[in-house]
């Protein structure tokens, strides 16, 4: 079995994973609570079996046959466990808890390989908006790619956005010191807060919403886009193998998200109902990352159906007719650029037949990346909030270095851009003949 440590850092990643954890437990049939397995009435006996045999992908089987989270939870040393942001710096979350906390944090963390029967690598939930998420997250996160360069390390992010609640003044200081350790990761899917309750607002129809119900949403995603390696044994049945067919240039592996769900069903015509459902993967409002999908291109993309309502050969039909019809937004030059992929198993909280969620490896995430850029250098041109990092023993070169990795990503994401389609070598096979 491929297995997968897990790492939650900060308030932001613990509350996630702890949706994350509850989510994932209820689709194997886990009691949340004691980690015992429930009998269910509604799976077939072979798809019970297959989620007893996957669990372990991200749970722990102890001897007495309870399930419990391969995990470690880490907030700063003032926390109360449940607060929302200290306030911390970077340069706090980095050097000062960072270097004190980090040989026991990977002391627990090799306790929990232990646990494995074969690493497959690790995937860590944080915000990068706090000191605790950014710094600490980015010291774990360069520790595990130094010790562990040939293993999977994926990341589930917040973002900072302009959303009503949870502002942070450090926040854009904090993601784009962030970054260098994001680009040492393998694999990289980004969310932000005001993306997530406007999806809230409009999907799941709630009129106000809290962490609780972001947090849900995140959870479901990533449960969305792990399934097929937790409920079957297609094409995309690892971590590793979806980022290989994701990740087309090594430092491009940052992803948006977009979820659509509905009832298919056969009096509206099965495929009809299905293409509705692709279509709406394409729309910037069901993205759980603020972004205009019209201005960029996709690279590539992976998307995940969830329900016993069609087979692959129809799914992949379907999302060929969608990439046709929106042939201008993808790239040219890459061939196979949508993936697919089929889990029967529903989520239980799904209130709908079928769902789908689409990873997407896309030019436009450039938007996000540059909302944060520029807040950033506003900030710093001004040397505002800068002490807060200086006391912490950080230097202005350490800001300058970081501005210029972030901007390097950018233009290397904005460079594929504008590449537009395959380039003519029949000239130089002339020219060669000529010689
Ligand atoms: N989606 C979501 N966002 C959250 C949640 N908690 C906090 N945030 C956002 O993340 C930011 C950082 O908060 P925390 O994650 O608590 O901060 P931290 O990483 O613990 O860092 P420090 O407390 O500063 O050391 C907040 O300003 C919010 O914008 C949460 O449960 N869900
Ligand atoms: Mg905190």
């Amino acid at each position: 079995m491929k297995d997968i440590v897990s790492i939650c850092i900060g308030g932001c990643g613990n509350r996630i994973g702890s949706s994350f954890w509850k989510h994932l437990m209820r689709e194997h049939h886990l009691n949340i609570f004691t980690g015992e397995k429930i009998d269910s009435a509604t799976s077939s006996d072979q798809l019970k079996a297959i989620a007893e045999e996957h669990c372990n992908i991200f749970l722990h089987e102890k001897e007495d046959g309870k399930f419990v989270p391969r995990v470690k939870l880490l907030e700063s040393k003032f926390a109360t466990f449940g607060n929302c942001g200290n306030g911390n710096s970077f340069g706090n979350g980095y050097y000062t808890d960072g270097s004190l906390l980090e040989p026991k944090i990977m002391d627990q963390v090799r306790r929990r390989i232990e646990q494995c029967d074969y690493l497959d690598g690790f995937q860590v939930f944080h915000s990068i908006i706090g000191g605790s998420g950014s710094g600490l997250g980015s010291k774990i996160l360069t520790h595990l790619s130094d010790d562990y360069p040939s293993k999977f390390i994926g990341t589930t992010s917040v973002l900072p956005s302009e959303e009503c609640f949870g502002g942070r003044s450090l926040s854009y200081y904090n993601s784009v010191l962030s970054v260098q350790s994001l680009l040492a990761s393998t694999f990289v899917t980004l969310f932000d807060n005001q993306a997530l309750e406007q999806y809230c607002r409009k999907e799941v129809k709630l009129e106000s919403c809290g962490y609780e119900n972001l947090n849900d949403l995140i959870a479901q995603s990533v449960c969305e886009y792990t399934s097929p390696f937790r409920f079957s044994q297609s094409l995309n049945s690892s971590y590793r193998k979806l980022a290989t067919n994701l990740v087309t240039y090594p430092r491009l592996h940052f992803f948006s998200i977009s979820r659509s769900q509905m009832e298919v069903n056969v009096k509206n015509g099965i495929k009809s109902t299905l293409e509705t459902l692709t279509r709406n993967l394409f729309d910037s409002s069901n993205n759980l990352l603020t972004l205009n999908s019209q201005q960029g291109k996709y690279l590539t993309s992976n998307i995940c159906y969830r329900g016993t309502i069609s087979n692959i050969s129809m799914i992949e039909e379907c999302a060929g007719k969608i990439k046709i019809q929106n042939e201008s937004q993808f790239s040219k030059w890459i061939h196979s650029s949508i993936h697919t992929s089929l889990c029967e198993t529903i989520s239980p909280v799904c209130k709908f037949n079928s769902s789908a969620s689409m990873i997407s490896n896309a030019t436009f995430i450039t938007q996000a990346f540059k909302r944060i850029r520029d807040t950033f250098k506003n900030q710093l041109k001004r040397k505002a909030y800068l002490s807060h990092f200086l006391n912490e023993g950080m230097d202005e070169m350490e800001m300058d270095e970081a501005e210029w990795n972030f901007e390097d990503l950018i233009l290397e994401y904005e460079q594929y851009e504008t590449v537009c389609g395959y380039e003519d070598t029949s000239s130089d096979v002339e020219d060669e003949d000529d010689e």
